[in-house]
């Protein structure tokens, strides 16, 4: 078979993996993904991984412009999902993509529970050195509720990751550094195996980087 027929098998087969259906959009559980989300499987790009937390703009900004790390939403199924809205209605096969609950309405929204169980896999697979963006603009960047704290840091696990390195990304007059207590909570529930390293990053010194394309990832921090 060739390439364009194999990606041909591919999209028909994630198309027709079963999806949450006729059913109240407020109670989806993340558990309907897991046929899509087994069907659409990568292999984990090891000591290539990053995850982000309330840093979405200048994370996508970084792995646009740089190859070599990658977000959940630079792999096929973060990409294609990203940034929509659908859910299902009660009494209806159809898919809709207005009239759908926010994000806040109900845990158990369609969106929320696809990011979660895709958040989840991810994680899963997360292998060698992992870095995370956190924003040092906030007083909590490590926030108990937040996907990255509530599901991706429990998923880490020894021997196959090997360590977390946070990135704090900073600007000039913020006060939140590597010693926050948000921080120290992230490595008190680190499994104690894995390394933990924490640095505080200019934004202003990343958005060089970023606008730098000679600029070898390396040296972005
Ligand atoms: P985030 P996470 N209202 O920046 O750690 C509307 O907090 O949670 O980072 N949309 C929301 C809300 C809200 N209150 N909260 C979250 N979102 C949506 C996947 C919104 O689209 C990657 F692997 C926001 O941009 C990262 O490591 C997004 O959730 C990790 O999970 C992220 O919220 C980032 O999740």
């Amino acid at each position: 078979m060739n390439e364009d027929d194999l990606w041909k098998n591919k999209c028909e087969e994630v198309w027709n993996a079963p999806a949450p259906g006729i059913q109240d959009p407020c109670d989806v559980p993340m558990e309907a993904y897991d046929p899509l989300i087994h069907t659409v499987s990568e292999k984990a790009a090891c000591n290539r991984m990053l995850f982000w937390s309330k840093t979405k703009d200048i994370v996508h900004q970084f792995t646009d412009a740089k190859k070599c790390l990658l977000t959940l939403e630079d792999t096929l199924l973060g990409f294609v999902m990203d940034g929509l809205t659908w859910c299902s209605k009660k009494g209806s096969n159809e898919s809709f993509t207005t009239g759908c609950p926010g994000w806040l309405d109900c845990e158990k929204n369609p969106v929320r529970s696809f990011w979660n169980r895709a958040s989840t896999a991810f994680a899963e697979s997360a292998c060698g050195n992992v870095t995370v963006m956190l924003n040092g603009s906030l007083d909590t960047p490590f926030n108990p509720n937040s996907i990255f704290a509530s599901i991706e840091v429990k998923k880490f696990s020894s021997p196959k990751m090997r360590a977390l390195n946070v990135v704090l990304v900073t600007r000039r007059n913020d006060t939140t550094n590597c010693e926050n207590s948000s921080l120290q909570t992230l490595r008190g529930i680190l499994d104690p195996n894995l390394t933990y390293s924490c640095k505080e990053v200019q934004r202003s010194r990343i958005l060089d980087c970023i606008s730098d394309p000679d600029r070898p990832c390396g040296d972005c921090w």
